[in-house]
Formats: structure tokens, C-alpha cells, sequence
């Protein structure tokens, strides 16, 4: 793309200036012709650019021979606590319990969604926080949650504050949804919503791409991105006068979460751990989710579409079992302070990795492009790169059938039909446990739809309680909703 010309405007303005001394003049290639409205949208976009963090992007991740992929030598599973029924020691857990259920008794816990995916592989138009999910209700994953908090806060005496990160495309939808549903009874003042940040898409020569001649292709920085903006939206300073000092982070398109666990809260908090993390036994080599594994001395997550993990990924120890079998589900407990030195960087910055993507923009004359291969890369952070520089990380095992059941895919695994099977499960199994006859097949599937709401109960304990007062008893049958 062509810099402007001199004596143009876009050559007397500053920000211009600095990016043509940036080698990304190409930015304001069409400034000269665009309406002043147009212009001023372009330059508070280029404004939030950070040119030398591009630059060093470009010289460590783009340049030809750069190595992008991790070094691997050394790398062994992450150590990770069992749940008792695998071993752990119940003493410990109950310890745990304990200590988690006072600290939400005392309100030191704060809910977190990152929020701010675009959802493109479920193939739904809106924020994915609004996408149904229920089998009976069809409630939304954002009323999961925020009936998951409300019983929290009827347990505990305290109902936690709601932070929930979205992105530029859609953060009013997702306001607009909350004041639509009346915030599904959550006090308004107490959940808040907050736009991540932006990194600008770069060619494969390291040079901004327009999407139009007034905007330059922006997208969100990645769930990495959170550390950031919960410093920059006041987030933190919030919970800190709250005295909430812990942040319970979780993924929008997983409606089976414990969002506000006190066995994990507990072990986090006993353990002095700046950064706690879920695990579950890997389903098998191929289940697409980052590995816990520790790497020259530090805990670290590899996702599963690194280069160098992919030979490891079936390795297995001498009993038959995954050899890297922890497998991260993306639900963590934060330090919040941490979190603040983390957002303000200096020498514990998290880094940035490299998408290569099919990116629609502009070419040198303004022509729109279309590409069918990728053409350009992202720039996303990833919030369990923060790992390493956590004092005392814990990993922690959860029940894969209490905490994880992600919608991630339209079909096939991790989308809505497989959710809604998990939460028929889960529903059927606390029936049972409570003494219920309900007729399931072999996988623990009931041959119906029905439905327990979070207000109801949360889990199987709180389950049995409920249903014992429950007089008189409903039938069991299709469509039964205990709400
Ligand atoms: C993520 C993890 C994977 C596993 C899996 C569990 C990565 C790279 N991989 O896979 O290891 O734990 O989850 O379900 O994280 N988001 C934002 N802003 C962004 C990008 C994402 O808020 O810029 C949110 C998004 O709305 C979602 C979450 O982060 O809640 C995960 O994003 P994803 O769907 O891209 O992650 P996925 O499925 O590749």
C-alpha cells in the first residue's frame, strides 16, 4: 500500500507521522479521501496501537527462520492433586472444603467469564453467552451462570460480583441481553461487563491490513487479553474494595462449570497459589485441550496444536495410562493482585502467539481481497501463559461429568447435542443418588428431557437436600423441570 502524500493531510498529523516512521504508513493510504468522521474513526483506532509492540511481534514471530514453536526438551506431566475417589487424600479435601466455603462466606470471591470469542465454529450469530443450552428451560449459558451465582449467593450469605469480558463486536448485544432479562435476578450494580482489547492483523510481511479504507483490521487479543483489561476497566480496584481477592475464571461455552467451587477456592487458597488450574484425565491422546506439564522448572500448559507436542501426545506410562494425561479445561483461580502485576507488565508480560489466518482487507489500491489461503496473522495472548510467573501454581483434578461439557462445534463432540446428553447425565445421576428409580441407557443417558435449575440445586449433595424437602414429590417424567 502506497504512504501519503506530502502536503496532504494525513502527512501533517503526528499519529501519521509515527507511522510512517514505523513502516506502516500504508494505514492512512486512503486517509486524504475520507470524510472527517471517517478520518477521526481510523486515527482512535491507530491510536490504540502499540507500534513497537508490532515491531518486535514482526522481528520475533514473522521473520523467516524465527522459531515460533516452543522448545520442548525436558518436558514431563505437570504433578496434579486427585480427587479422593483417585487416591487424593479426603482429609485434604474436606480442608479444602472448608476453607473455600468460608472465603465465600466472606465474599472474597469474584466471578469471571472471558466472553469475548467470536463463536465461528458454532456457527451462531451473537454473543455465545446467549446461545441455548438448556435440555427442558432452552435457559442461555449466561443464565446458567448467573443462576450458578445466585445459588452461591443464598448458600453463602454473599452473592459474588459478575465480571464478564466481551469484545468490541459484542459487547452491547451482551449489555443489551442482561437489561433485556433483567440481569436473570442478579443485583444490575453487581455484574459488569467489560470490552477486551484489540490487536491490529498484520500481513505476512509484518505490515497493518486495512478492512476498509476508514478501519484497520482489529480483532480481540485473546482470552489472554483478560489481565489487561481487568486492570484497565477498574475491575480490580472493584473487587479490591469489595475485599474480594480471588477471581474464579471461567470459559462462556461450558455450562456444566462449578462457577464458584469451594474445594478448588479451598486448595487455592490453602496453598498460597497465585494461579490454580482444573485438570481432567485426557479422554484420549486427540481431546483438543492444553496439557499441564512442567518445562525447565516451571508449570506450563501446551496447548494441543503445538508442532513439538504432537510425537508426545500418545507416549503412555509403563501401566497403559496418557503419559501427559492433564488435560486443562480453562477453569483457574486468580490471585487479583497478580493479576494487576501481570496487567502492568515490565519483565512479566504474557507473550503473544501467532495465528495464521484468512483475513478479508484491503490491497494496495483498495481493492477488497478474499483470500482462500492464509494471508495474514493474529495476534492472541493466552491467559495460562501467566502460569510461570505464578508463585506456588496448583493443579487440581475435577469430575469431568460435574465441571466440563464445553459447546464449541455445531456437530459432532463439544457441541449442543453432547452438552445437553452431559447435563441430562448429571441430572439423572443426582435423581439417583437421592434414592430416585429413573431409567437411564448404559452411558447414564435417561431416555427423556428434563431439567434441575442451578436455583434448585448445584450439585449432588445440594441435590439430595433439596429433594428431600420437595413435598409432594413431582413424577418423573418428560419434560420435568425442578426449578
Ligand atoms: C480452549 C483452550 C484449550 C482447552 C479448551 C477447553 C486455548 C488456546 N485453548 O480451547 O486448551 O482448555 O479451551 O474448552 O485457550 N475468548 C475471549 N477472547 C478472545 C478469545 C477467546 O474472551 O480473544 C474466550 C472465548 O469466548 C471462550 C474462551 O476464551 O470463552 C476459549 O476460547 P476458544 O473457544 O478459542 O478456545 P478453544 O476452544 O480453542
Amino acid at each position: 500500500m502506497a504512504t501519503c502524500q506530502p502536503n496532504s493531510p494525513a502527512a501533517s498529523h503526528p499519529l501519521i507521522a509515527t507511522f510512517n516512521r514505523a513502516g506502516q504508513g500504508q494505514v492512512f493510504a486512503f486517509f486524504d479521501r475520507l470524510d472527517p468522521d471517517s478520518r477521526d474513526r481510523l486515527l482512535a483506532q491507530a491510536a490504540e496501537i502499540d507500534l513497537a509492540e508490532i515491531a518486535r511481534l514482526t522481528a520475533t514471530l514473522l521473520t523467516p527462520g524465527a522459531n515460533t514453536g516452543t522448545d520442548l526438551l525436558g518436558l514431563a506431566p505437570a504433578p496434579y492433586e486427585p480427587r479422593p475417589e483417585n487416591g487424593g487424600d479426603p482429609t485434604a479435601w474436606a480442608a479444602a472444603r472448608a476453607a473455600g466455603e468460608t472465603a465465600l462466606r466472606d465474599g472474597r470471591v469474584a466471578a469471571f467469564t472471558v466472553a469475548g470469542g467470536q463463536g465461528t465454529r458454532l456457527g451462531y450469530d451473537g454473543p455465545k453467552g446467549t446461545f441455548p443450552v438448556t435440555p427442558v428451560q432452552r435457559k442461555t449459558l449466561f443464565q446458567v451462570f448467573a443462576e450458578k451465582i445466585l445459588a452461591a449467593g443464598r448458600r453463602f450469605g454473599r452473592t459474588p460480583r459478575w465480571f464478564i469480558m466481551t469484545s468490541h463486536a459484542n459487547h452491547e448485544a451482551t449489555e443489551t441481553f442482561f437489561a433485556t432479562h433483567n440481569f436473570f435476578g442478579l443485583n444490575p450494580e453487581r455484574v459488569h461487563c467489560f470490552r477486551q482489547g484489540r490487536m491490529p492483523a498484520v500481513g505476512l510481511d509484518g505490515k497493518i491490513l486495512l478492512e476498509a479504507p476508514d478501519a484497520i483490521a482489529l480483532s480481540p487479543d485473546g482470552h489472554g487479553g483478560a489481565l489487561r483489561a481487568l486492570e484497565r476497566s477498574g475491575a480490580l480496584d472493584r473487587m479490591a474494595a469489595d475485599g474480594a481477592d480471588t477471581i474464579s475464571y471461567f470459559q462462556v461455552d461450558n455450562p456444566l462449570v462449578r462457577c464458584l467451587d469451594a474445594e478448588f477456592i479451598g486448595w487455592h487458597l490453602l496453598r498460597g497459589s497465585a494461579l490454580s488450574s482444573k485438570m481432567v484425565v485426557k479422554s484420549g491422546p486427540e481431546e483438543k485441550v492444553g496439557h499441564f506439564c512442567v518445562l525447565g522448572g516451571r508449570t506450563v500448559v501446551i496447548e494441543y496444536s503445538e508442532p513439538a507436542m504432537q510425537p508426545k501426545l500418545p507416549e503412555k506410562n509403563p501401566d497403559g495410562s496418557l503419559r501427559f494425561r492433564a488435560g486443562s479445561i480453562a477453569i483457574h483461580l486468580l490471585d487479583r493482585e497478580f493479576v494487576r502485576r501481570m496487567a502492568r507488565g515490565g519483565n512479566i508480560a504474557l507473550p503473544f502467539h501467532r495465528a495464521d489466518k484468512q483475513i478479508v482487507c484491503l490491497d494496495s489500491a483498495g481493492n477488497p481481497v478474499k483470500p482462500t489461503k492464509p494471508n495474514g496473522v493474529k495476534f492472541e495472548q493466552f491467559v495460562f501463559d501467566a502460569l510461570p510467573f505464578a508463585q506456588n501454581p496448583i493443579v487440581i483434578e475435577t469430575s469431568r461429568a460435574d465441571d466440563f461439557s464445553p459447546v464449541k462445534n455445531a456437530a459432532g463432540p463439544d457441541s449442543p447435542a453432547t452438552c445437553r446428553a452431559d447435563q441430562l447425565r448429571q441430572f439423572a445421576r443426582w435423581l439417583r443418588a437421592a434414592g430416585v428409580a429413573i431409567a437411564t441407557d448404559a452411558t447414564g443417558l435417561p431416555p427423556f428431557d428434563l431439567e434441575i435449575s442451578p436455583l434448585f440445586a448445584t450439585d449432588q449433595e445440594t441435590f439430595a437436600a433439596a429433594w428431600e424437602k420437595l413435598s409432594p414429590k413431582p413424577k418423573i417424567e418428560p419434560g420435568l423441570y425442578l426449578g
